[in-house]
């Protein structure tokens, strides 16, 4: 089964799994995420809107706050198992961060949870849905199968559609791997807010600050420095 699992996301970049984590333990986060952002979709106001950002999402990093449930998951036996097979022994841990989608938000752009410069130089993205995403709701996963081998994301419009992209529409419980060069985006949100939570992880060697710049169709942006650091046109 894992060895299936690996080649699967060796082979495109990404990978679903169904009902990985217990509904007890999905409930448990999705209560303090709710607790944390006061989830009640009449608390934000709809035409608060960005109108230059690529991206709009609130982020929350609980394991920094020492909120043990968040790190009680990093010890899940078949999620450090498979992230071993991928990633090899000692890699490392980049912690956790919660993302939360307001009502009537963009999503997140097309991007690259890392420069794809360099082959070996990537993060894994192990993200986690608390809740069901409702295809309804928008706020689904889009990823292009293999791109993760095609290089830099191509210049154009952050919510394009692609040719050979696929729409996954995770639900609680679900597990989704991303390898951190395949080319990815989540749908505008519509009446109800989103949350999901990623747990980040490098291979040995690879510098802990690998997703500081994330590539995005119009530009590499630093999330330190909070600057572009490149422009990108065509
Ligand atoms: O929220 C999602 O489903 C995807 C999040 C994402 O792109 C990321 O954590 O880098
Ligand atoms: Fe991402």
């Amino acid at each position: 089964m894992i060895g299936e699992w690996v080649l699967q996301f060796r082979d495109q970049g990404y990978l679903l799994l169904e009902d990985f984590f217990e509904g007890e333990t999905t409930d448990l986060l999705q209560d303090l995420i709710q607790r944390h952002f006061g989830f009640d979709p009449n608390h934000y106001h709809n035409d608060e809107f960005l109108s230059k950002a690529a991206t709009e999402v609130i982020p929350w990093f609980p394991m920094q706050e020492g909120c043990a449930p968040f790190k009680d998951l990093t010890e899940h036996p078949t999620l450090n198992f498979l992230t071993q097979a991928i990633l090899g022994s000692a890699w490392q841990s980049l912690g956790c961060m919660v993302m939360f989608s307001k009502a009537q938000s963009r999503g997140q752009a097309w991007h690259q949870d890392c420069p794809p410069d360099v082959a070996e130089v990537f993060n894994l993205n192990r993200l986690v849905y608390t809740h069901d995403v409702d295809p309804r709701n928008g706020g689904q996963v889009v990823v292009v199968p293999g791109s993760h081998r095609r290089g830099v994301l191509p210049v154009g419009d952050g919510h394009e559609d692609l040719a050979d992209q696929i729409v996954l529409a995770p639900r609680k419980g679900d597990l989704l791997l991303l390898h951190g060069h395949t080319w990815h985006r989540v749908t505008p949100v519509a009446d109800q807010p989103r949350v999901s939570t990623n747990y980040r992880a490098v291979p040995r060697g690879v510098p802990l600050d690998v997703t500081d710049i994330c590539v995005y169709r119009t530009m590499r942006y630093q999330f330190s420095t909070n600057q572009v650091v490149q422009e990108r046109v065509s």
